[in-house]
């Protein structure tokens, strides 16, 4: 636990809240960054806020980082009120600290920040059926529409290369070369399974560079449980997780959503015999999200959504590999090899996608020729 209550309570004396503060709970479903939940009495009234830490070794910049943030968040709520909803279900807000950041450094050089708590709301691991991943495709088409007019040049690159698959290569390439865990020679299958795809890695960047394809305000961490679901109507009322919205492909969005969600067990199942790539999940989302963005999309990009889906699978799985050679420094593990189960349900998803990919540009194509 890397908050105890004596940080909770620095860092909430730096923030003006609404009620007496009287505990706080975890949430655990991210790989890199902390979450927690503040509750406070209100007069009667329970209270709530997301307090998370901002996973600085990632991050490397807080100020740029929530400069995009807010940015963001606060272009999404004038869009949604422009729309008539509910900006206070249907967008992040960030509280600033009584000297007026958007963050709080502590005394431990620890990066913190706080955003509005959306009452009842469901989030997924495991999409729970179909219909939940036509409304992911959804959620997510409509952010990737909301942001379409968001002043792309003011946006920071939080990661640098974060979706830049020819340098995940190269940098997967220096982890096995280094072998900082030793480990190298007990994944040589695993590792063969991605040299064996280079060639895959660079074709979307090269219809990139090429002006071929459109770079656009993407959010380029499209996992099931970024969106909140509404516990009523189940429908993805907010796209959460702002930390790498910067300039990349709709193409990344679409390809990482399905790595996650088309994906019939959990991102770290042991027994791959569980885990396979839902086609039907395939379909619903594939619904969804042309549903929402499919008028602004150009025909190429719709062509490569299906190779899409391989390349981000095989690329987060390549990023599970490598961390587990650098000694597992960048994703957060329970088990010394978590990040090695993690990569072998991306490799096998990567394997079936291969073999059902005529199929997905049919469905693709029957879709985007019906809306
Ligand atoms: P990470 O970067 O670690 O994935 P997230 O921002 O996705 O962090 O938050 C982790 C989890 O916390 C989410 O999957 C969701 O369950 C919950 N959560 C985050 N923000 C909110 C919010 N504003 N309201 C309600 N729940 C939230
Ligand atoms: C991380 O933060 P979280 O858990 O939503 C990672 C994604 C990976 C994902 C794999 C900033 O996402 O890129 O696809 O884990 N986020 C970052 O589950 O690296
Ligand atoms: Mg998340």
């Amino acid at each position: 636990m890397i908050a105890n209550l004596f940080d909770i309570h620095e860092i909430m004396s730096q923030y003006e809240f609404k009620g007496a503060y009287y505990d706080f709970s975890t949430i655990d479903n991210g790989h890199i960054n902390n979450t927690f939940v503040l509750n406070f009495d209100d007069d009667g009234v329970q209270k709530q806020y997301i307090l998370q830490q901002i996973n600085t070794n990632v991050f490397t910049d807080p100020e740029a980082l929530m400069q995009n943030y807010v940015g963001v968040t606060s272009f999404i709520q004038k869009k949604v009120i422009e729309a008539g909803g509910n900006p206070k279900r249907e967008s992040l807000k960030v509280y600033y600290t009584r000297d007026g950041k958007p963050f709080y450094t502590d005394k431990g050089g620890r990066a913190w920040r706080v955003i509005n708590f959306i009452i009842n709301t469901d989030t997924y691991n495991l999409p729970d059926n179909p219909d939940i991943c036509r409304k992911a495709g959804k959620a997510f088409g409509k952010f990737q529409q909301m942001l379409a007019d968001y002043p792309i040049d003011s946006l920071h690159e939080t990661i640098p290369n974060f979706h830049n698959t020819v340098s995940r290569f190269a940098d997967f390439q220096a982890a096995v070369k280094n072998d900082l865990s030793g480990r190298a020679g007990r994944v040589q299958p695993e590792i063969d399974f991605v040299l064996s795809r280079k060639k895959d890695c660079g074709v979307l960047l090269a219809l990139l560079n090429k002006g071929e394809l459109p770079l656009r305000v993407t959010h380029n961490d499209t996992k099931l449980n970024n969106i909140l679901f509404d516990k009523k109507t189940q429908e993805g009322i907010c796209v959460i997780d702002l930390d790498t919205v910067m300039p990349g492909l709709s193409l990344y969005d679409f390809g990482d959503s399905l790595r996650f969600a088309g994906n019939t067990a959990a991102e770290d199942e042991k027994d791959l015999s569980k885990v396979h790539f839902n086609m039907d999940v395939y379909r619903s989302y594939t619904e969804g999200y042309l549903s929402a963005a499919g008028g602004s999309l150009t025909e190429l990009e719709v062509y490569y959504l299906p190779f899409s889906c391989k390349l981000m699978t095989l690329e987060c799985g390549m990023r599970f590999l490598g961390d587990y050679l650098n000694g597992d420094t960048y994703f957060k593990t329970s088990y010394p090899d978590h990040n090695l189960d993690r990569c072998r349900t991306q490799f096998k998803l990567v394997e079936e996608i291969e073999r059902k990919y005529t199929d997905m540009m049919t469905i693709t194509q029957s879709i985007y020729n019906n809306l």
